[in-house]
């Protein structure tokens, strides 16, 4: 085989692997819906859809589509399955209630609110949400030592705790969100410096 040929050979090859690991990746994290048990409420078929997400509330259920969308069906007295439009990343339905979290950060909720369950706090500072029968969860991206944009502990959140270094409330220099030793005590110094470093190495986003 010459060179040439092998050079062809190898490529090809490549272009075949390439190929297949894109397949597998499409089969992996987009396809239809099928559902089974009790389907009074729940009994909805997707074909030839694309998602990348499910949730099963109470009665009713809810998908997340490739596009960022989210599709709803099922039991919808309390308007649990008409999702807003939106770009979305992660949903989660509970009871009689949804919520989605926002490509930007933020979470949106619907449905029954009797207990607040569907009005999740303000901001766009959230990783990650879950929803039980009557309440909702949500992890934040922030973490001690992360004061500014963008996220993460870096060097700009360094350069605000310098501008604290040993300030008190009543100082000039006084920042309270520098205060991030456990308990807070007044003062930004050592302790507060130590958490810092710890969340820095530790490469937290
Ligand atoms: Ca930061
Ligand atoms: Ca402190």
């Amino acid at each position: 085989m010459s060179n040439k040929t092998s050079l062809k050979t190898s490529f090809v090859s490549a272009v075949i692997c390439i190929f297949v690991s894109l397949c597998f990746v499409q089969s992996v994290n987009a396809g239809s819906i099928v559902s089974w048990g009790d389907r009074r409420f729940d009994g909805r078929d997707f074909e030839n859809a694309q998602f990348q997400a499910i949730a099963a509330g109470g009665w009713h259920s809810i998908a997340l589509k490739s596009d960022g969308s989210i599709a709803g069906w099922g039991d919808d007295i309390y308007g649990q399955a008409s999702p807003p439009a939106g770009d979305f990343v992660a949903i989660a339905a509970g009871g009689a209630h949804s919520i989605a979290l926002k490509s930007d950060g933020s979470i949106t909720g619907w449905g029954w609110n009797y207990y607040g369950q569907a009005s999740p706090p303000a901001g766009n500072d959230f990783a990650a949400i879950a929803a039980g029968d009557l309440h909702s969860l949500a992890i934040t991206k922030s973490y001690a030592g992360d004061f500014v944009s963008p996220y993460g502990v870096d060097f700009i959140d360094f350069a605000v705790l310098g501008l604290a270094w040993y300030s008190q409330p009543g100082d000039g220099n006084w920042n309270a969100i520098c205060d991030i030793s456990e308990p807070n005590d007044n003062v930004i110094d050592e302790l507060d410096l130590e958490v810092f470093v710890e969340n820095w190495l530790r490469g937290v986003e």
